[in-house]
């Protein structure tokens, strides 16, 4: 690597001073990712070529770094990349096998049977809004009462997880995405979700139910069936991704409506469709700053620059959002009636495309339209600026969204 690499700040303190500088650094770039070099992917079509391109891999095993022994399990992002053998960490046809299940239960048209089930969490949680409101002179936090606890139980629903266990993941997962806590605790973390969910998958082979990890558990005529690992390492998968990157969702959409009155008084006057709105809140603000990581099986060449086989490849998905080449010379603002808005890659694109891209847009699409009906006040109760990302280097998520509800 020729030039020094951008250091990623892991405390988020101005993700647009980011984007853009990681724009203005090339298509493909080098970064530094808490010590440990990687590629940065920050433009739309590179980001299509390589997350098609067989030649890059999910195996850790593939990583020069962690093969060589470099990167240890005391890098605070391992997790993100040793997460066991999955549909999110396995290639090929093998990944197609892992995959199926679940792009079949996610699919739009078997979602549809889950609208009443969002719909009923979506207003039992605004009744807790409005109740918190009326405690406090109309301020709630919205992240604590109504975006981060929908999408748990949405999931918790899918795959059969009990409510009693939701606030112990949730502290679970915050803590493991914190580049804050210690490793040994991240490590202990990690440790203990293994548990829990191989208790669930056993809890579930004795005892099927009408939920996706049961459905796994079950062989489909002359398929060969998942393996109890494969089994675990899905669940863990579904649940941490349907629950961190939707809660991210839901805050950027209403904090980029809030900040931008006028586009939101076209989506509630009926002008621009909902789906619209999420649609650029995805491409602008997406949930997921940086995707890791794909390693190269092979020198890969792009542009001018050289993948080295062994070498860490990051989707840096906010920066790709921003790709004027794509979106025009106005990629920086926020426009519900962009027309590109949709062509965003903020699920992926490939064999490893969000399968769970379905579900997050109808828990969204029925989340934001009720607490806007329930709430049309709604305004945040701090300034733009007063807002905190969470230190969490991958996911972009806020610390608290304050809004005052009327
Ligand atoms: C979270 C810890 C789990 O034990 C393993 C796991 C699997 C899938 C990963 C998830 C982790 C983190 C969040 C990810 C998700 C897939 C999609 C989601 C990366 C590492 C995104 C895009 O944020």
């Amino acid at each position: 690597m020729s030039t020094c690499p951008f250091a990623i700040n892991p405390m988020v303190t101005n993700l647009d001073e980011e984007t853009t500088h990681l724009r203005e650094a090339g298509p493909i770039t080098q970064i530094d990712l808490l010590g440990v070099p990687a590629w940065s992917v920050t433009d739309h079509a590179i980001a299509r070529q390589l997350t098609t391109d067989a030649r890059l891999v999910k195996d850790i095993n593939a990583w020069g770094l962690w093969s060589s022994g470099v990167v240890t399990r005391q890098w605070p992002l391992i997790g993100m990349v040793d997460a066991g053998r999955s549909m999110f960490t396995v290639d090929g046809p093998e990944h197609r096998r892992l995959r199926a299940k679940t792009t079949q239960a996610l699919a739009p048209r078997r979602l549809e049977e889950l609208r009443p089930v969002i719909e009923r969490l979506t207003a039992e949680l605004l009744d807790d809004v409005a109740a918190a409101a009326a405690e406090n002179g109309g301020v709630v936090d919205l992240k604590q009462v109504f975006a981060y606890p929908l999408p748990m139980r949405v999931v918790g629903e899918l795959m059969g997880v009990d409510r009693a266990d939701h606030a112990k993941l949730l502290d679970w997962y915050k803590a493991f995405f914190s580049v804050m806590t210690p490793q040994d605790e991240r490590l202990a973390i990690i440790d203990a979700m293994d548990v829990y969910f191989t208790d669930l998958v056993r809890a579930k082979a004795a005892n099927p139910g009408d939920d996706l990890t049961s459905a796994f558990l079950t062989a489909d005529e002359g398929g060969e069936p998942l393996t109890e690992e494969e089994v675990i390492g899905n669940i863990k998968a579904l649940v941490a991704a349907g629950h961190e990157t939707t809660v991210g969702l839901i805050l950027n959409a209403v904090r980029a409506l809030s900040n931008h009155p006028d586009e939101l008084a076209k989506v509630l006057a009926g002008e621009v469709e909902w789906k619209q709105a999420i649609e650029e809140t995805l491409r602008w603000d997406s949930p997921v700053t940086h995707l890791l990581m794909r390693f190269a099986t092979e020198d890969i060449t792009v542009g001018d620059v050289v993948i080295n086989k062994g070498d860490g490849v990051v989707m840096s998905y906010r920066a790709v959002g921003r790709d004027k080449g794509v979106h025009g010379e106005n990629a920086d603002e926020f426009d519900v009636e962009r027309a590109t808005a949709k062509t965003h890659l903020a699920f992926g694109y490939g064999p490893h495309i969000c399968p769970g891209a379905a579900l997050s847009r109808l828990e969204v699409s029925i989340a934001l339209p009720a607490l806007f009906a329930r709430f049309p006040g709604l305004k945040l109760a701090v300034t733009d600026d007063e807002l905190v990302n969470l230190p969490v280097l991958t996911q972009n998520d806020l610390a608290a969204l304050p809004v005052a509800v009327g």
